[in-house]
């Protein structure tokens, strides 16, 4: 069987998702790299491309960056405060409950699953996976602006924003366009993916970095490559198989692998 199955519709070639599941047969360390798509079937919407909206009409500078928090710390914290509520009302979807289950697959047969998420939701911890990289940090925590206070809030709005050790202003524990990203978090995905042998991206445009560059750094470890994703991405050339459609729907179906 050759190689390269772009969604190949030949009867003599297996569908993409039969030659997925084949590649999901032979795997022993898993890494896997999503983005906001996995979480547009619970209802939060995408910063770009299809289902797209969330970032319309709002300046990434004045709302996602140190430099926006600094001109305008009370519209910045209670735009995220609106966000962290909204959280309390979604659930995970199939998309996200068939990662756990894939995670607990492949550790239970001896091989090595990592997730490493952009998302800031929870979705996936929620869903059951275990030891979840959030490279962009995470929604449901702050920490202080200047000293080492940090704490998990869940889906709640925060009256004060002070914090409690050092009456600094609080902010949310996420990573802003200019910030780098955690380092321990990062190093570890950086690992995973350099290790990996099979490569599973779902749901992001790949194209905010250094993220996006996980995938580089997995296809240049010689991992074959799976995408799921309802539209292309500057990487989708270069997978393997590239599934068109909502990770909701299809991850579940990768799963029928035995
Ligand atoms: C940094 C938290 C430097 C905030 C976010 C090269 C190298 C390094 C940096 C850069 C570089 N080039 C440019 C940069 C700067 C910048 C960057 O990448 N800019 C881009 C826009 C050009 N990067 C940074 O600033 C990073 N920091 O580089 O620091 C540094 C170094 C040393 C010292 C100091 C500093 C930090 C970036 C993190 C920014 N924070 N989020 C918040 O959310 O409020 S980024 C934001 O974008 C989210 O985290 C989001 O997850 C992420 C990526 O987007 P996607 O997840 O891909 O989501 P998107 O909407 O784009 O796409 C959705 C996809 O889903 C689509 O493909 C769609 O088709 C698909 N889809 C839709 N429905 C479904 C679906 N798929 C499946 N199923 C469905 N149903």
């Amino acid at each position: 069987m050759t190689d390269k199955v772009k969604n190949s519709f030949d009867a003599s070639y297996p569908q993409p998702v039969e030659w997925a599941r084949e590649l999901l047969s032979g795997a022993k360390n898993v890494f896997v790299f999503t983005g906001a798509g996995i979480s547009a079937e619970s209802g939060i919407p995408t910063y770009r491309g299809a289902g797209k909206g969330f970032w319309d009409g709002l300046r990434v500078a004045d709302w996602a960056t140190p430099q926006g928090f600094a001109r305008n710390p009370e519209g910045v914290w209670d735009w995220y405060c609106r966000r962290r509520v909204q959280l309390g009302s979604v659930r995970p979807n199939p998309g996200h409950e068939a990662l756990a289950q894939l995670q607990r697959r492949i550790a239970g047969s001896g091989g090595s699953f990592t997730l490493a998420t952009q998302n800031i939701d929870g979705l996936h911890q929620t869903a059951g996976t275990e030891n979840v990289l959030e490279l962009h940090g995470s929604l449901l925590a702050v920490r202080c602006s200047d000293c080492s206070y940090a704490e998990t809030v869940g889906p709640v709005a925060l009256d004060s924003p002070a914090c409690p050790e050092c009456g600094s202003r609080l902010r949310p524990d996420v990573v802003w366009f200019g910030e780098m990203l955690p380092q321990d978090t990062w190093r570890a995905a950086e690992q995973a993916a350099s290790e990996c042998d099979l490569l599973l991206v779902v749901g992001t445009s790949a194209v905010v970095y250094p993220a996006a560059g996980l995938i580089e750094t997995a296809l240049a470890g010689g991992a074959r490559s799976i995408e799921v994703n309802p539209e292309p991405n500057g990487f989708s050339g270069l997978m393997n198989v590239s599934i068109r459609g909502k990770s909701g729907e299809v991850l579940p179906q990768l799963l029928g692998y035995r």
